[in-house]
């Protein structure tokens, strides 16, 4: 198989790009092994299995048994709510067959962790499950806990008649405070053959306040925690464990892009439950291609040296060492995929107490360094195992970010030119009706791929 990766420089950055003729064979495949291990994919290619019942329209029905468990530290807290032995009762665990109507079915764990579904078409379910806690439990757990306000996990599982087992892991969700909630990082080909040219300014990221009380944006921080491609492979020329203490450590995150939210303390306050869009550029892309959206209602826009500026969009403030592909672009920080993304969320920084270090090797060696206490939020996401074997890329490092910051990597992004966005999950709603965010501080669980994106919305 053609596997041409081109290795292309965009003013200072190095971006990988690969050809569109890839990118199909990956979806293709994509295709072929969902239901298989593809939790990551499902959601841009559904597998059609219908309604349709093959054979002579009797089927066998199946009965589904699943049991949550817990593991770790997260089972000793199930413990002090009244769930030992590594298992998770009186969770509300929803099942969905991939690629029907009939709509979700959904049940409680009884006391061994367990709760069983029949008379099942056979097929792949969705099964995610919820367990919110109560103020009183909460206040059972050790302080550095006390943001723990549900378990939450979520699995594919491959029914089969007459009868299929299944574990399916819970993690303890913790509400954090602005929370990354949707990264939309596709750039389209505007050729007709696919490939070059690619628009790369559609490009957003949106916030949640996963809390209970008004959050100020003013001076906080949105930065690229990918410390350069080749520092997020086994590249000959930079070995993991060259790059280990950069790309892996657990005092903070090196950043070589700081944009900070403009206001100098109370000017951008952010409501519980409220939503912030902020965009490459501020302005309608549909023009340029029918896939991408109208973000001239933006609440930010990245800005750079020869941009559009529209007035009526808040710039965001550049405070890092240089200007995102300035001499190539020029229109403020693009928060794409590449083979990789690892986006941070930070509190205010004065830049000029950061750590700074030089990468030998590259031609913008400079980082900052993100401490760990002022890091808010973290996105850690590499390509589907089926968009990277259509590379002909080394394997990706252990991690990207430290686990203190990220336990596991979203496999989430597809090739160059396709078009999808990345959302994080949603864990449940309060009495009133508003959501609260799946935050895990664990990527692959916490974000999945998805369609169509929802700038300003949580769906
Ligand atoms: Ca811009
Ligand atoms: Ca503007």
């Amino acid at each position: 198989m053609l596997a041409v990766v081109t290795f292309v420089e965009v003013g200072r950055r190095v971006v990988w790009r690969v050809p569109s003729q890839l990118l199909l064979v990956a979806l293709c495949c994509s295709s072929l092994l969902l239901g298989t291990a593809c939790e990551h994919a499902t959601t841009l290619i559904d597998p059609l299995a219908g309604d349709s019942i093959p054979g002579d329209g009797t089927v066998q029905r199946a009965t589904l048994t699943i049991t949550i468990t817990v593991t770790g530290a997260d089972s000793a807290l199930a413990s002090l709510i009244g769930s030992p032995g590594g298992v998770l009762c009186d969770a509300e665990v929803t099942i969905e067959r991939s690629g029907s109507t009939e709509g979700p079915q959904s049940g409680v764990t009884d006391a061994s962790g367990k709760v069983a579904f029949e008379g099942l078409l056979p097929g792949t379910y969705a099964v995610s499950l919820i367990r919110l806690l109560m103020p009183e439990e909460v206040a059972q757990f050790e302080s550095e806990n006390a943001d723990v306000n549900a378990f939450g996990g979520g699995k594919y599982v491959t029914v089969e008649p007459p009868s299929t087992e299944a574990a399916v892991p819970a993690l303890a969700g913790r509400r954090g405070s602005l929370v990354i909630s949707e990264h939309f990082p596709a750039e389209p080909s505007l050729s007709e053959a696919g490939g070059w040219p690619y628009y790369d300014y559609g490009l957003f990221l949106e916030f949640y306040n996963n809390t209970d009380t008004t959050i100020y944006l003013d001076g906080k921080v949105i930065a690229s925690g990918v410390p350069g491609v080749g520092l997020m492979i086994d590249h000959p020329d930079w070995p993991c464990e060259t790059t280990e203490k950069w790309r892996n450590d657990p005092e903070g995150i090196w950043s070589p892009f700081l944009e900070a939210f403009p206001g100098s303390g109370q000017e951008y306050a952010l409501a519980p439950g409220g939503v912030v869009v902020v965009a490459t550029d501020g302005i309608d892309h549909r023009p340029f291609h029918p896939g991408l959206y109208d973000l001239s209602h933006a609440d930010f826009e990245f800005i750079g040296s020869s941009d559009v500026d529209n007035p009526s969009v808040p710039n965001m403030i550049n405070i890092g060492i240089r200007e995102y592909a300035a001499s190539a672009h020029g229109h403020g920080f693009e928060p794409n995929a590449g083979i990789g993304a690892v986006l941070v969320l930070a509190e205010p920084l004065d830049v000029s107490s950061l750590a700074v270090d030089y990468i030998p090797g590259f031609s913008d060696p400079i980082r900052h360094r993100i401490p760990a206490e002022k890091v808010l939020d973290v996105l850690s996401a590499a390509l589907t195992p089926e968009a990277m074997a259509g590379t002909s890329l080394p394997p990706y490092c252990a991690q990207h970010v430290h686990r203190n910051f990220d336990r596991q990597r979203a496999q989430v992004h597809e090739l160059t030119g396709a078009i999808y966005t990345v959302q994080r999950r949603v864990l449940g709603r309060l009495p009133g009706g508003r959501v609260i965010l799946q935050r895990t501080k664990t990527s692959s669980r916490d974000f999945h791929a998805r369609a169509t994106a929802t700038p300003g919305n949580i769906p």
